[in-house]
């Protein structure tokens, strides 16, 4: 009789245990499936359908505001600002030169203290567009520079916030 009881208690422990795992695994298979979902979508270039394999070349760019050169954007760091080599900061409204077939991304931020306006980033030709970054927002974009010409970039607020990209 006691045995049987200790029997019927272990199987009810490991059933519970079972049931707790099936959770478990739930909810892991979900987080990877959803991080696999979004870092597939992460891949896909704004100008493609298909996701690329890859290391894109990366470009930082602020939005910012001062007194005597007004709106403009500031190359916080790239590789590929024209004329420049290596790190490519602190320019104001850099040129781009570009690689054909490359994957690059902007990293772009609104970083305009003095006046907290919005501001966008653009490249018509390229299908690249962020939505009004307001005061400290940022966005990625990823993009296949898959033609050869010169391109504008530029924000649709202030026009004269632009600059060219290259690609050879
Ligand atoms: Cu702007």
């Amino acid at each position: 009789m006691y045995m049987k009881k200790k029997r019927y208690e272990e199987r009810q422990r490991s059933s519970r245990i079972t049931r707790k795992r099936i959770i478990t695994y739930g909810i892991i298979a979900t987080a990877v499936s959803l991080i696999s979902y979004l870092g597939y979508n992460a891949m896909i270039p704004v100008n493609g359908t298909t996701p690329v394999l890859g290391a894109p070349a990366n470009h930082f760019i602020k939005a910012t505001h001062s007194s005597s050169s007004g709106y403009t954007w500031v190359s916080i760091a790239s590789a590929k600002v024209k004329g420049i080599r290596n790190t490519g900061g602190n320019v104001i409204n850099p040129d781009y030169a570009f690689n054909k077939g490359e994957l690059e991304t902007f990293h772009v931020i609104n970083e305009d203290y003095t006046t907290k306006s919005n501001h966008n980033f653009n490249i018509d030709e390229f299908n690249v567009h962020t939505k009004d970054l307001a005061y400290y927002e940022s966005q990625t974009i990823t993009f296949v520079a898959d033609k050869t010409g010169t391109f504008e970039y530029y924000c649709t607020i202030h026009p004269e916030m632009k600059g060219e990209i290259v690609i050879d």
